[in-house]
């Protein structure tokens, strides 16, 4: 991976395949054809080419409360079990804070549950006891709840393990098999898959408002793909999300197509791995990811010491789908350039560049609950 590009003179020359325009050529102009037709192609584009098919299989979801508390400042947390066709289970744990009917904030985590946050009544597998609280720095969820918001969040290996192999083991088990492998699932598109049952999970308790779905990294690009596919989503923020999540492909800068499908052969479909090394020959690039989240809001977040990600190639994307909320009747990204660090801009559409490495702040989050406070309350 040493032949990557960590300068922006090294970027190529490239054309984006255009947004609105059907596949015959003929201009999109307004929400109905955008809607009817744009929409839908280039929802099954990406899924044929980049994140897989997900099945139209319905598998029954029952949930269980296993734990209900009252917290000091009115605040609930609620450890949930989803049990997917009485065989494959998940835990999501959900703090609500004191307001009803708050808008709740969605995410995977990494590590589990417990990862999230020290208490020690966070429900953990057996033996995982040592990484409790190792991430809270990224789920401030104090401050979230003194915000007035809810938070909710699931481990993506409940879904499907991040490795190679994880397919045996994963939720896929209770699916039928693929018909087309070049096209099948696999983790990303699992874990989005996965968050729209956590969302089915939260309207069933009829204590959440609006659920906004948030990611970093690799979920990140799983953020964006469920927020594309499933639009009760109602905000979508991309914490760092890079390659095939919010960057550009054909910037080829920091981690490439070939790069992730080596090392991750696991995340995409099958197809995606005829791109290595091929970005050109993409009939899609990331802005058309960005493009499906319309009308709703968009945040999307880089950060400058995380060129891996490629913090330019995130904003021209976020301004290239620009022009689909502006068709859609809302204000999109209201800058051209992109902003100095530490300096968010935000219409329907929001972006910052944070100083710093790859990771979720504090600063983040305040940025991304002053959004939700413009366009969710
Ligand atoms: C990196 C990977 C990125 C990003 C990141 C993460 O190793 O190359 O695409 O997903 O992992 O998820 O932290």
């Amino acid at each position: 991976m040493n032949d990557t590009i960590r300068d922006e003179a090294q970027v190529p020359d490239y054309d984006l395949p255009p947004l609105l325009q059907l596949a015959d050529g003929s201009p999109v102009r307004d929400a109905a054809t955008w809607r009817g037709q744009r929409r839908p192609q280039l929802l099954t584009l990406l899924a044929q080419q980049v994140y897989g098919q997900t099945p139209l299989q319905g598998i029954p979801l029952h949930v269980e409360t296993l734990e209900s508390v009252k917290l000091s400042g009115g605040v609930e947390r609620r450890q949930l079990r989803l049990l997917l066709d009485g065989a494959h289970a998940l835990q999501l744990l959900l703090w609500l804070p004191r307001q009803r009917l708050a808008p709740v904030f969605l995410g995977l985590n990494f590590n589990g549950n417990h990862s999230t946050h020290p208490d020690t009544a966070i429900l953990t597998p057996p033996g995982n006891e040592a990484v409790r609280g190792s991430n809270a720095g990224r789920w401030p969820v104090e401050g979230i709840l003194a915000r007035g918001y809810g938070l909710a969040t699931l481990h993506c290996g409940d879904l499907f393990p991040d490795r190679v192999d994880g397919r045996a083991d994963s939720v896929q088990r209770l699916f039928e098999a693929p018909v087309d492998e070049g096209s099948a699932w696999w983790a990303v598109a699992t874990w989005a898959w996965g968050l729209s049952r956590a969302l089915d999970a939260l309207l069933e308790t009829g204590d959440c408002g609006p659920v906004a779905l948030i990611g970093h990294s690799r979920l990140g690009k799983t953020a964006l793909w469920a927020a594309a596919r499933d639009e009760r989503f109602a905000l979508a923020i991309s914490n760092n999300s890079g390659c095939a999540g919010a960057a550009l492909s054909r910037r080829r800068f920091g981690e490439t197509v070939a790069a992730i499908n080596t090392r991750f052969p696991h995340w995409f479909c099958r197809n995606f791995h005829a791109y290595n090394d091929r970005e050109d020959a993409l009939p899609l690039d990331q802005h058309m990811l960005l493009a499906l989240i319309a009308p709703r809001p968009l945040y999307v977040a880089s950060a400058t010491e995380d060129l891996w990600a490629d913090p330019r190639g995130e904003f021209l994307a976020t301004l290239a789908a620009s022009p689909v909320w502006q068709v859609l009747g809302h204000e999109g990204l209201p800058v051209r350039e992109q902003p100095a660090p530490d300096t968010p801009v935000a219409g329907r559409v929001g972006y910052h560049l944070r100083s710093g490495g790859h990771d979720v702040s504090a600063w983040d989050w305040e940025r991304y609950l002053d959004f939700a406070d413009s366009q969710l309350r």
